[in-house]
């Protein structure tokens, strides 16, 4: 059962649809036409339809690939990363599906999940996305919940990662094999090695074992130290001898959570060394990284030492910065980076992976149904009140279902520019994409944001919860 601090979704749908929003439904838009409806009105229906999108998904997923990490959407066939099913659509769905009401799906998927999932597997799998989606999916869902079975889920998969924090810096290893606990790959990055410690550090709280949050945030404190003179990281450090084999910083990809988690470790944990490594952290990205065009902010490359600019990329994974600065309280270089990132969206009516934005010329043009950027819309939306974010959320939801949206489910595009689908449906679209637009649109009791915080593929984690285990 769902208590307050997670209410279910509102079932009173309104009947109107938003008409900016609603692509596909002409019975909607007539409806629109005969009954204007008042701003309240229209938004909880704005969330239904994107609930109706989640559940085109959804029902695809179950009809080609149950049982399965996940759809691949345009052959309708299965795929598991590693061979063997993790369970990782309907892990990383489940809460969703949940916040969304969808109570049935929800007790069905849960109890195949407790049923068939079993992580005592000869396979190596990594770290840092397992963590993300399977650990912090299953302590979410335990969460609202309170179904043991998947905190004793959580508790078995975190045991069996505990290896990867054995190197000689404490940062861990990108691979370990679940059943004999062997680990591989001793070149990593900040994001591999610092988006562990709300998904481990949630597990010590809840189970009482303290070696998680310990070996966790060791892990984030082992990278920070290694920072430059003037506070940048690299791309790339091995874990053996904590040398970095990559000086290129910024804040995408192989990066990006590390700054994520700085933060929201101290909110979530009230802990006072992430505080001041974040608060280290973000002035030498707002002094080296960003790049003021005009009336809007981007984040940049330069070099960790030296902090001159080497690179004027920015891509759609760099879109949680405006949601991270939100959340610290940056209002206004929140509001004009996302200013950017609307900017990166509408050049080609939907956002590339990367594009140069000195010349606005997109250099790598997929788009894999990424949340970053309405996960801050969201963000700026709670955090502001300003119906602006709202509005460039109804247009980022179009634009989605007009391009990524197939006959059976949705598809990643292999170039924004041609709008040619691929044959890829990322968990994360169920985990972060979905929930962020539904709760962008849905009333604030859907969920209560400011008591949660959100791991990085959008799993919420109750501060209150936590903190009365203290
Ligand atoms: C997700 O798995 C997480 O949000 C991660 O932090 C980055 N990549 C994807 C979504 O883009």
């Amino acid at each position: 059962m769902i208590d307050a601090l997670f209410p279910p979704a509102s079932r009173s749908a309104c009947l109107i649809l938003l008409v900016l929003i609603s692509p596909v439904s002409t019975t909607a838009q007539k409806a629109a036409k005969v009954a204007p409806a008042s701003t309240e009105q229209r938004i909880p229906a704005t969330a239904t339809r994107v609930r109706e999108e989640f559940l085109h998904a959804w029902n695809a997923y179950k009809k080609y690939a149950w049982g399965h990490d996940s759809l691949r959407p345009v052959s309708k066939t299965s795929y598991d990363w590693y061979g063997q099913s993790l369970w990782m659509t309907p892990v990383d769905a489940l809460d969703t599906l949940m916040l969304m009401g969808l109570k049935r799906e929800a007790d069905q998927t849960r109890a195949a999940i407790i049923q068939n999932l079993s992580f005592d597997k000869d396979i190596y799998v990594q770290n840092f996305e397992i963590t993300i989606r399977l650990l912090g999916g299953l302590l979410s869902a335990y969460q609202m919940t309170r179904d043991q079975r998947l905190l004793n889920l959580a508790d078995d998969l975190g045991t069996r990662l505990l290896p990867v924090f054995n190197s000689p810096t404490g940062i861990p290893y990108r691979f370990v094999n679940l059943r004999t606990g062997k680990v591989r790959e001793a070149e990593t990055n900040p994001a591999e090695a610092g988006t562990l410690l709300i998904e481990f550090g949630t597990l010590s709280k809840l189970t009482g074992k303290k070696i998680f949050y310990e070996k966790a945030k060791r892990a984030l404190e082992e990278v920070h130290k290694r920072r430059s003179h003037i506070g940048l990281l690299g791309s790339n450090i091995n874990v053996e001898t904590g040398e970095w084999t990559n000086t290129d910083s910024h804040i995408g990809g192989g990066i990006d959570s590390y700054y994520e988690y700085l933060l929201k470790c101290w909110l979530l944990f009230d802990d006072e060394d992430c505080k001041k490594m974040w608060v280290e952290s973000i002035t030498a990205v707002n002094r080296y990284l960003a790049d003021e065009v005009g009336p809007k902010l981007w984040y940049g490359h330069a070099e960790m030492n030296k902090g001159n600019r080497t690179q004027t990329t920015f891509g759609a994974l760099e879109a949680f910065m405006p949601a991270v600065l939100a959340l610290s309280g940056d209002i206004a270089r929140a509001k004009r980076s996302q200013e950017a990132c609307f900017a990166m969206w509408t050049l080609h009516g939907i956002e590339p992976e990367e594009l140069d934005y000195r010349t606005m010329k997109v250099t790598n043009g997929a788009y894999p149904l990424r949340p970053e950027i309405i996960e801050s819309a969201y963000y700026l939306y709670r955090l502001t009140g300003d119906k602006h974010y709202r509005e460039m959320g109804g247009v980022f939801f179009r634009d989605f279902v007009s391009y990524c949206r197939t006959d059976t489910a949705y598809a990643a595009l292999q170039d924004v520019i041609e709008k040619k689908k691929t044959d890829r449906m990322e968990s994360f679209l169920f985990a972060e994409t979905f929930k962020y637009f539904y709760l962008l649109f849905s009333s604030p009791r859907a969920l209560d944001f400011k008591h949660v915080i959100f791991n990085t593929e959008a799993h919420p984690i109750s501060i209150h919860r936590l903190h009365r285990l203290h």
